[in-house]
């Protein structure tokens, strides 16, 4: 989230009248009219639903998957080579469905492999297929059938696909409906140098298999948000995914790097959320998660990070979180500038098996050796947050600063409770993180 009341009296005026269901800041609606506010109560509704009370058994249910897929060996080094051996399913995600030829024909058993927080999303499970035939974005009131705007807008559940290779430049943010999966696998799909997706006040939603890069801002005007519905926006924020008071989200295989603002934002009371198998570069702020520490919708919020790469050329933010419960489990941490995992606003922040190799200290003035960072807050406060590594692998001199009173507030029990794999696993773990490259006939 950048911009904010970042134009005229009137869209303060309108803040302040839809302030009450949306008490962070503009939702770059300008008009909060019935529908949206009909929408937003529904997405309150869903987050309150979705919102897990103990989610220690959410975490421990990931782990005990991780420790059945994995067998065989560690090894703490990337692989530089591209494989070119046969199909090898090295999380349990992907175990669920990436080594089946028949996969194109399978496409929906894709729908039942998410864990972690976001493990209810269904996406388009339960829709028709939708073929993308046309990559253009002109007509933001009335897209043109064949578009990835048209599908997305369309009411009911959908499983989105793309009939051939394509880059789409989005004129403004892709505001998305409930019950969508958009699914990239068979093609290369790059979406690019314009806007980016928008999930608002909406619930239950997979992306997959796709790559976002060059996000811009998008000026805003009518844009459809619905099949029935075209309203009027306030410029975008430039998120390459930008997640507002939604839930059951979840985002695999993407690759994303270099936006405006964020790669990936989930404020505003978004929860059960899973990021998994995503491949990360090129970027400052990637990951925002709240964006008030005052908003305290955000206590629900539940976000489960597990076998991503946070690779080349990233500075901080991985992510930055406020308020909710932020389960980091088995993702690769092999580039940071500044921190790795922050926050603000009492989040909680379970750090489990994953690898954390420090930049080189240059210059002792610079020194980013430290994972963690906390803000606003004097250490007699922070204290208090529930921050916990449990091991994690620590590479050139990388440590994290624990805080809380792990055994009060964990309430791991009885004799499910099952570890992450240690950190020296998890260069196998997110060995094929990103977008990938299925063909059809073949396992991806
Ligand atoms: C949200 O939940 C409340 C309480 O259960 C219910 O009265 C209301 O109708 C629901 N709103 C929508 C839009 O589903
Ligand atoms: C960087 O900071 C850490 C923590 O203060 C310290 O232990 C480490 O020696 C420093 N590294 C260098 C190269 O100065
Ligand atoms: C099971 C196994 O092979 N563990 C090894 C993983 O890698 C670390 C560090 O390289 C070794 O110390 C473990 O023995």
């Amino acid at each position: 989230m950048a911009s904010r009341g970042s134009n005229s009296a009137l869209s303060f005026l309108l803040f302040v009248t839809f302030a009450v269901i949306v008490p962070g800041f503009s939702a770059h609606i300008a008009e909060f009219d019935e529908y949206w506010q009909k929408r937003a109560e529904q997405a309150e509704n869903a987050t309150l639903e979705a919102y897990h009370p103990n989610p220690s058994e959410v975490t421990n249910h990931l782990n005990q998957h991780v420790h059945l897929a994995l067998s065989g060996s560690n090894s703490s080094r990337r692989e530089l080579k591209k494989y070119n051996g046969p199909c090898m399913a090295t999380n349990p995600i992907d175990r669920c469905w990436r080594c089946d030829p028949n996969w194109e024909r399978n496409r929906k058993r894709l729908a039942d492999c998410a864990l972690g927080f976001g493990r209810r999303t269904r996406g388009g499970k339960f829709g028709r297929f939708y073929v993308i035939t046309d990559p253009s974005d002109n007509d933001m009131a009335n897209p043109k059938p064949g578009t990835l705007r048209h599908a997305v807008t369309r009411n009911g559940p959908l499983w989105i696909i793309f009939a051939r290779s394509m880059t789409i430049r989005l004129s403004e943010e892709l505001i998305m409906t409930s019950d969508k999966t958009i699914d990239g696998r068979g093609a290369n799909v790059l979406i690019t140098g314009g806007a980016g997706l928008m999930l608002q006040f909406i619930r239950n939603v997979i992306i997959h298999g796709i790559r976002i890069n060059n996000i811009y801002q998008g000026k805003g005007g009518m844009i459809m948000d619905a099949e029935d519905h075209v309203g009027l926006r306030t410029k975008s924020d430039g998120d390459g995914i930008s997640i507002f008071g939604s839930s059951n989200i979840w985002i695999d295989h993407v690759s994303m790097s270099r936006a405006y603002d964020g790669l990936i934002d989930a404020v505003e009371g978004s929860t059960a959320i899973t990021i998994s198998n995503c491949h990360f570069t090129n970027h400052n702020e990637v990951m925002l998660f709240g964006a008030s520490d005052k908003f305290i919708g955000d206590n629900k919020m539940q976000i489960t990070l597990a076998f991503n790469h946070f690779g080349q050329g990233l500075m901080q933010r991985m992510p930055r979180c406020r308020l909710g419960f932020v389960h980091v489990v088995n993702n690769d941490y092999t580039h940071w500038q500044m921190y790795a995992i922050g926050g603000s606003g009492h989040p909680t922040i379970i750090s489990q098996g994953n690898r954390f190799i420090a930049p080189p200290v240059l210059d002792p003035k610079k020194n980013a050796t430290e994972v963690t960072k906390r803000e606003y807050a004097p250490e007699s406060e922070w204290k208090n947050w529930l921050w916990k590594s449990e091991n994690d692998l620590m590479m050139n001199g990388a440590f994290f600063v624990s805080s809380g009173n792990p055994r009060a507030v964990l309430p791991f029990h009885t004799a499910d409770v099952i570890s992450a794999k240690p950190g020296t696993y998890v260069t196998r773990l997110t060995r094929f993180a990103g977008a990938l490259g299925c063909k059809v006939g073949q396992p991806c």
